[in-house]
Formats: C-alpha cells, sequence, structure tokens
C-alpha cells in the first residue's frame, strides 16, 4: 500500500543538523537512519526526513520536493529577499541564533548607514544586502563570495563584510569588528505554501503543535509556593511569563494560600529571591517535560 508520507528537510551536518534531529525526537518522532544517510524515516508516524544542504531547504520546500523543512531564518529571507516564493515560515526555533551584520576592521569609523557609501562590501548574502543598503539610501558595491568572507579586506577584495555572526570570534581572530545589524538569524520551521493532502495537513499541524511544545517546554517551570493572600497581587507580577496562577487552600490557614503557576520564561536566583520578600515560602521550581 502506498501511504501518504509528510516529508521534512532538516540540514545534512552542520550547525543546525543536530539540533533539528533532536528536536524531532523530542517531539516524540522515532528516528530510523535508512541506508543511506540522506534520509530517516519516522518509526511511529508517516513521516520521512531529508538531510541535505541548508541552501537547498527552501528550494525543496517551495517546489514540493519536502512539505516542511528546518533552516535559518537569513536563508529564507535570502531567498525571498531576491524574489523566490513558495515557503512561509511557521515559527522560531530556539536554536541557531545568529546576527547578519556589517563588519570592517577595528580602526574603521562607523557613523550610521551613510559611512558605507562608496565602499566594497563582500557577502554571501547578496539580496538582503542590497535590500538594507538601499532602505538607508546607501550607494555601495556588493562583492558576492561563496564562502570565507572574512578574508575579503586582507585580500583586499572588498573594504567591509556582511556575514553571520554568532560568538564574534571569527570577527575577532581577523581583526574586524561588528558595528551593524541587518537582520536576526535561528533556526525556524518552513513550509510550503502550497495546499497539502488534508491528512498530511492534519499531520503538519500536529506535528508543529508538538515542535511548539518542546520550544516552550524548554525554559518553562512550574513554580509552587506557599503566600499569604494579600501577598497574592506582588507574586502574580513577579513570576515570569506566567498567566493567572493557581491558587490553592492549605488546610487549616485563612490568611495563606498555596500558589501554582507555569513559567514560560527563565526563573532565576533573582526572582526567588524576589518572591521570598514578597512573603513567598517553600518555593519549589519543577522542570516540565511536555507542554502543549
Ligand atoms: O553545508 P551547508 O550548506 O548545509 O551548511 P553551511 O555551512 O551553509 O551552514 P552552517 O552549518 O554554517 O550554518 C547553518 C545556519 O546556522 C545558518 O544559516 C545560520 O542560520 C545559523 N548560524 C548560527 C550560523 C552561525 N550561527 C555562524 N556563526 N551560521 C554560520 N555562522 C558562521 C559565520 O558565517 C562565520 O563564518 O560562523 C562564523 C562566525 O561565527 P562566530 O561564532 O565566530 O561569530
Ligand atoms: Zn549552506
Amino acid at each position: 500500500m502506498n501511504q501518504k508520507r509528510l516529508h521534512l528537510a532538516i540540514q545534512k551536518s552542520g550547525r543546525l543538523a543536530e539540533r533539528s534531529l533532536e528536536l524531532v525526537r523530542k517531539a516524540g518522532f522515532r528516528v530510523n537512519k535508512s541506508a543511506s544517510d540522506l534520509a530517516y524515516s519516522v518509526e511511529n508516524a508517516p513521516i520521512d526526513i531529508w538531510c541535505v544542504r541548508d541552501d537547498d531547504i527552501p528550494t525543496f520546500v517551495a517546489n514540493g520536493v519536502a512539505d516542511l523543512g528546518i533552516v535559518g531564518r537569513n536563508v529564507l529571507a535570502e531567498r525571498a529577499a531576491g524574489g523566490g516564493d513558495g515557503v512561509r515560515e511557521i515559527m522560531p526555533l530556539g536554536f541557531g541564533r545568529c546576527r547578519l551584520c556589517i563588519a570592517g576592521p577595528e580602526r574603521f569609523e562607523y557613523r550610521g548607514p551613510g559611512s558605507l557609501n562608496g565602499l566594497r562590501i563582500a557577502t554571501t548574502y547578496p539580496n538582503l544586502l542590497t535590500q538594507f543598503l538601499s532602505a538607508a539610501g546607501v550607494q555601495a558595491e556588493i562583492v558576492t563570495m561563496s564562502g570565507a568572507v572574512e578574508v575579503a579586506p586582507r585580500l583586499k577584495l572588498a573594504d567591509l563584510i556582511c556575514d553571520l555572526v554568532s560568538t564574534g570570534a571569527t570577527l575577532e581572530a581577523n581583526g574586524l569588528a561588528a558595528f551593524e545589524t541587518v537582520m536576526e538569524g535561528e533556526a525556524t520551521l518552513v513550509r510550503s505554501t502550497r495546499e497539502l493532502d488534508p491528512d498530511l495537513e492534519r499531520l503538519l499541524e500536529s506535528l508543529s503543535s508538538r515542535f511548539r511544545g518542546v520550544c516552550a517546554s524548554q525554559d518553562a517551570k512550574y513554580v509552587m509556593m506557599n503566600a499569604p493572600r494579600s501577598a497574592l497581587p506582588r507574586i502574580a507580577e513577579i513570576l515570569p511569563g506566567a498567566g493567572a496562577p493557581t491558587v490553592l487552600e492549605l488546610a487549616g490557614r485563612d490568611d495563606a494560600v498555596a500558589v501554582h503557576a507555569v513559567c514560560q520564561e527563565s526563573v532565576f536566583w533573582e526572582t526567588l529571591e524576589a518572591l521570598k520578600e514578597a512573603g513567598a515560602s517553600a518555593i519549589l521550581v519543577l522542570s516540565i517535560e511536555k507542554l502543549m
């Protein structure tokens, strides 16, 4: 029988490869490697995973080779800035964070986009850079490269570069510094804009909702404490990213209650200290395994 299957494209190897597969696994999909290292099949759902170059993911999704993909927003945006369509972002996934920056020799004095007039900028993101420069009304020459952009100033191929930065170590090692951000990048889940078969559409929705749950539970904590009734408004203010907390009776106590809340943002020691100061006691912070 020819069962309908959903196709997800992820990066074969590189910065997003491992985390993409980990996300699929955390979402409860059991992944088996197929004979080739180009694909995985999911054992407990009709899903196949293609492992490809990240640059090919938006095109594969747009032309129907894959229905979904995990790719850097920068790659998606570069394609869109060049007029490519057929793909849209479903949600950011919270890993692979970086910035597409304009950088140059440390001594370069940057006083806003006007400083870029008449200069040569090397990049692997010509469309995004063109968009940025024209929005800023700047006339600069773009030198398109396919990699190792950070060496361009030393080789006198360009005055400046426009490249992805995460830790900044590569720039520093090359005597360069970033002074302008063109866009923020991170891994995102994308889908084709075509209409899918209704069964596959349902499966896609279930997969995205599980991914959303995994991402949300990453920082989320379940916080429990006892507190004077009078402190409730202050405590609700302190709890990071929580909706209305659950308030429960404490046996034999009229003045105090138990407060439970799911905090969607990180709970730091400072948060606990602030809760204690507001009158809370017996504060417990628990990890959340799944959240929907
Ligand atoms: O082989 P394939 O084409 O699939 O991979 P690739 O080499 O094109 O991509 P890869 O694996 O380098 O990056 C995949 C995605 O990870 C990118 O599209 C971004 O969305 C995201 N990402 C996050 C980054 C970085 N951080 C990053 N630092 N991609 C690239 N870099 C490079 C950057 O270009 C520079 O050379 O790392 C260097 C700078 O890093 P720092 O830490 O020294 O600042
Ligand atoms: Zn690539």
